[in-house]
């Protein structure tokens, strides 16, 4: 098969409701649309890169530079005899994992699309539902958070994750764990503490949540090892693992018993199915992170979950919880339960509405093989 045509299009969507975590307050999601167009069948997927370069080093604009000036390029007019194929073509480019995994997963989609098969089948995935978690950023006040966790827990949600920064950990856990009692909890630094923290992150050992996500550096894995021999609460590594090497070196340094997958970080769903498999070959679970997607990002994300080592519940939400509308119809809900289905159709299997898209998008490039 080939990518004859690369549309890219940036979007600019309006949160429901602000996202706060340690490195700020978003309000709106800024993020690339790649649609990739082969035997004048269409796959699309959705760029993770965000406006700031806060959570990873990538934003909108470098992913926008390099997918049109480098990775287009490699990958238009190349003939490849199956989606895992794409991310090898483009190994010229160093890094920029997510530009990567934008034109990977719209070769994916439009792949299944052309067989008529669901994405989660290509992929490998054995279920037909998912566990949803959610993840609940940092709050005006301790109040707000008990707030929040209960519409969650009404909503069904199957595991609550709460944003924790310095001056907001210890004592917001210890409410939610005498309000709530024993409820699945976790809590994220994203990059927040340092090793010498140490000692005040071993004050969440009681409460038996279930791990803590990326409490050092976003590109530590051997201070985390010192840290995990430290506290008893399980490390989960998220912005540190890049690459399935980092991968492989974490989980033998011990720096971490638990991995979050997030395919725009590792480049793509090759990639993740890499990552997915050697955590199951190492006895280490994996979970699905988000990225505060719209629809489309997030039905591919349901379809990696469905796969055997995806353990966890995932961040893997309701739409509602991000834009009203979303860009896709139906929107993707959260099922009794706190389950989530799969959806069946061919590729990622949701409806995108053109006049929505249209609305949101800020600017168009199209390329074409030459
Ligand atoms: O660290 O998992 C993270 C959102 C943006 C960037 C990084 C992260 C997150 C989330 C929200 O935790 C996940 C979601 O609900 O999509
Ligand atoms: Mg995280």
């Amino acid at each position: 098969m080939t990518i004859d045509r690369l549309e890219l299009r940036l979007l600019r969507l309006p949160l429901v409701q602000a996202f706060e975590t340690s490195f700020g307050r978003v309000h709106e999601r800024t993020f690339i649309l790649v649609t990739a167009v082969g035997d004048g069948v269409a796959g699309v997927a959705e760029c993770v890169a965000d406006a700031d370069p806060y959570y990873g080093p990538e934003t909108t604009e470098t992913a926008w530079h390099v997918i049109s000036s480098f990775l287009a390029p490699l990958v238009l007019g190349k003939a490849f005899a199956h989606p895992r194929d794409v991310f090898g073509m483009m190994r010229l480019v160093r890094g920029h994992a997510m530009a990567k995994a934008a034109v990977e997963m719209a070769a994916w989609d439009l792949c299944a699309r052309q067989q008529g098969v669901p994405l989660s089948r290509m992929l490998g995935g054995t279920r037909a539902v998912v566990e949803a978690g959610v993840s609940v950023g940092i709050q005006g006040s301790l109040d707000a958070l008990m707030a929040k966790i209960e519409e969650e827990l009404a909503a069904g949600y199957r595991r609550i994750k709460i944003k924790i920064k310095p001056g907001w950990d210890v004592e917001a856990v210890d409410r939610v764990r005498s309000r709530f009692g024993s409820i699945p909890l976790m809590v994220d630094a994203n990059a927040a503490y340092r090793l010498e923290d140490a000692p005040h992150l071993a004050r969440l050992d009681p409460y038996d949540l279930l791990m803590i996500e990326q409490p050092l550096d976003h590109d530590d894995l051997f201070d985390h090892a010192s840290l995990q021999r430290l506290i008893r609460t399980p490390i989960c590594l998220d912005e540190s693992i890049q690459t399935v090497r980092h991968a492989r070196d974490a989980i033998a340094a011990g720096a971490c018993r638990v991995i979050n997958v997030k395919p725009g970080r590792m480049g793509g769903f090759a990639e993740s199915l890499r990552l997915h498999d050697l955590c199951a070959s190492r006895g280490v679970p994996v979970w699905h992170g988000g990225m505060l997607e719209s629809g489309i990002g997030r039905a591919h994300n349901l379809h990696l979950s469905s796969l055997p080592n995806f353990l966890l519940p995932g961040d893997v939400a309701a739409s509602r919880r991000y834009y009203q509308p979303d860009l896709i119809e139906p929107p993707i809900e959260v099922l009794a339960g706190g389950m989530i289905g799969v959806p069946a159709g061919p590729g990622a299997g949701v409806t995108i509405v053109p006049e929505r898209v249209a609305r949101a998008t800020v600017r168009v490039v199209v390329l074409e093989a030459r």
